[in-house]
């Protein structure tokens, strides 16, 4: 099959933000020998992974009962606030012939520097939340144009797609947009896999209109771009707040309340599903609830993914 890849490299040296899709687009064709595989087997063999759905009857990817349960973490020192700039890849996969009204380069240009802006401000506290070390630079933006991987579900087309077209080491952020299945709205890898003899397959995979300014989810609740916030929380090693539910771990991090299960939408504040102290956590990145609801990370969260970015991310 040919795999149309259209590269925009963006400031790639500098680090520097993209500012609303001005950047030169260069135009390349490189042939691979994807397979053209379908995508319709779900399954995902790779236990380390989280997701965040669109709505309840959608199933996360299948973990595998044998994986390591990643759970407590080797504390390390605390990184300053803003010390660790990630560089950050986006592979918008698109269709090999565009529907009516499918939108331009440009303007998913322009959605891909505003989804940078939600990022950088949600780990740098700015939507309410805790500071955290980390901050993002797009460095690049390629266009691919694949039908077999445009509609991609966790399993084999995933991992062709990966094969191809991931980038960089456990430093690097590889996100892939697409009109992703299975009713997702994004899934990720968590740190601790890295080195698994399967690196390609590290990284976010989310929904192309989950960008700000995107239409998913009813009344577009989930077109804000919290998304990806929530899929690089898991890429940092964080679990969902409604992990093990109201058990003693819970999510391995003490200052978020536990929760017995996901909340949706945005419920009220005095939302409250287990006996110990503290309301449900409806305003945290890691639940479920829609992007106007979810704008913070806790200080506890922070402190977790600065310590797996030490342990398993950090290149000597
Ligand atoms: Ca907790
Ligand atoms: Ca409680
Ligand atoms: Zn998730």
């Amino acid at each position: 099959m040919r795999l149309k890849i259209r590269s925009a490299l963006v400031a790639a040296a500098t680090g520097a933000l993209l500012a609303g899709g001005a950047a030169p687009v260069a135009m390349a064709t490189v042939s691979a020998s994807a397979s053209g595989a379908t995508v319709s087997d779900a399954h995902c063999d790779d236990g380390a992974s989280a997701a965040r759905v669109r709505n309840k009857k959608a199933k996360e990817p299948a973990q595998d009962p044998n994986a390591k349960a990643y759970g407590a973490i080797k504390a390390q020192p605390r990184m300053p606030n803003g010390s660790v700039t990630i560089p950050t890849v986006f592979h918008m996969i698109q269709p090999e012939t565009a529907p009516p009204g499918y939108r331009s380069d440009a303007e998913w240009q322009t959605m891909i520097a505003a989804q940078m802006k939600v990022l950088n401000d949600s780990f740098a506290g700015a939507t309410g939340g805790a500071n955290t070390p980390f901050r993002f630079s797009l460095s690049s933006v390629e266009f691919v144009e694949n039908d077999a991987w445009y509609q991609v579900v966790p399993g084999k087309g995933e991992r062709d797609m990966k094969r191809a077209l991931h980038t960089g080491d456990s430093e690097t952020l590889n996100v892939y947009v697409a009109d992703i299945g299975a009713g997702l709205l994004g899934w990720a890898y968590f740190p601790q896999g890295y080195n698994s003899g399967r690196a390609y397959i590290d990284g976010v995979v989310m929904l192309d209109e989950s960008m700000p300014g995107g239409t998913a989810g009813t009344g577009a609740k989930y077109g804000l771009g919290d998304t990806l916030v929530h899929e690089v929380g898991h890429w940092l090693a964080l679990h969902h707040t409604f992990n093990a539910g109201c058990s003693a771990s819970n999510d391995f991090v003490t200052d978020t309340p536990k929760e017995a299960h996901p909340q949706f939408d945005c419920p009220p504040d005095s939302t409250d599903t287990c006996a110990a102290p503290g309301n449900d956590p409806i305003h945290n990145f890691m639940d479920y609830t829609q992007d106007s609801c979810m704008y913070l990370f806790t200080a506890g969260q922070a402190k977790r993914m600065n310590d797996a970015w030490i342990n398993f991310r950090a290149i000597p």
